[in-house]
């Protein structure tokens, strides 16, 4: 049984306004491996930020719509779990709840979260790699790396690479809930790629309550105010529990 400190739980208690950022963490428990992960089988001699490049696609469609494949494939078989559902019923304890995520895997909206900035898109939605800005569900036909049916240019998942911006309307919406908020949680990020990892600096700036929950100190520890460190499927549920 993990105790809080009473002065967090109070001040929690508190809050008008809340606003939680995720990273990959929150989803190992439900099977996903994070970034840090070693990644297994076929991507094992990958780096992730290698094969998450527009470069990368660029000189190997196949290769990244395979790699994208498995992870789609991975994602639809996982389930939430106990820290997703945690996140999706502590939003109706505060008068303004927002939910940030860095994931794609569409784990939060399953498990009830009812609006959900995807700061980095989702692996569910594909989209044309040309100009004819078709978005839809995914294909599989099978083929190596599926063409647009409108232009004819190659289709690619709808996610954020290195080196993209990311969709401008996610992030104002994830800035502005940094920026106002009472309480600003980090949950299972190593605090590494921007621009999410500032939201946390701009939430502190802004005076706010800094709290981290992460399996390990990470790049941002030295802001939180707060630090509990475990894991986030046995810490959000015991934090919710004491917060009711
Ligand atoms: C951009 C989608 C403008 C794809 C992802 C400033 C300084 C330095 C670099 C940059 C900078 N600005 C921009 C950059 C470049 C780059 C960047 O930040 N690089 C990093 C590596 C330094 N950023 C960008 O390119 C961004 N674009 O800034 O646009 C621009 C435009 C043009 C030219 C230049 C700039 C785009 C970033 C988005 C990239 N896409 N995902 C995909 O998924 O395939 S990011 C991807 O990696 C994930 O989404 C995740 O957010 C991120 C990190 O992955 P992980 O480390 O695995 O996960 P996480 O960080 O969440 O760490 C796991 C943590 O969980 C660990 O701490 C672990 O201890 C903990 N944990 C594990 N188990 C548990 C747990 N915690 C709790 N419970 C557990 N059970
Ligand atoms: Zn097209």
């Amino acid at each position: 049984m993990i105790t809080f400190p009473s002065e967090f739980i109070s001040r929690l208690k508190k809050a008008k306004s809340v606003t939680v950022l995720t990273g990959a963490g929150v989803s190992k428990e439900s099977g996903i491996p994070t970034f840090r992960d070693a990644q297994s089988g076929l991507w094992a001699k990958y780096n992730p930020e290698e094969l998450a490049s527009p470069d990368a696609f660029r000189r190997n469609p196949r290769l990244v719509w395979d790699f994208y494949k498995d992870r789609r494939t991975a994602a639809e078989k996982a389930i939430p779990n106990p820290g997703h559902f945690s996140l999706a019923k502590m939003e109706k304890l505060f008068e303004t709840f927002s939910l940030i995520t860095q994931n794609v895997d569409g784990l939060h909206a399953s498990a009830g979260s009812s609006s959900v900035i995807e700061l980095h898109g989702n692996l569910h939605r594909i989209k044309c790699s040309g100009r004819c800005g078709m978005v839809g569900h995914w294909v599989d036909d099978g083929l190596a790396a599926p063409r647009c049916q409108k232009c004819g240019a190659f289709l690619r998942v709808d996610v954020v690479w290195f080196g993209e911006s990311l969709p401008e309307a996610e992030l104002e919406k994830a800035m502005l809930a940094s920026q106002n908020c009472d309480v600003f949680f980090s949950i299972g990020t190593s605090g590494v790629v921007q621009p999410a990892a500032s939201l946390g600096l701009m939430a502190r700036d802004r005076g706010a309550v800094f709290v981290e929950i992460n399996y390990e100190p990470s790049a941002i520890s030295r802001l939180a105010d707060y630090k509990i460190y475990g894991q986030s499927g046995t810490i959000l549920p015991q934090l919710l529990q004491a917060l009711l």
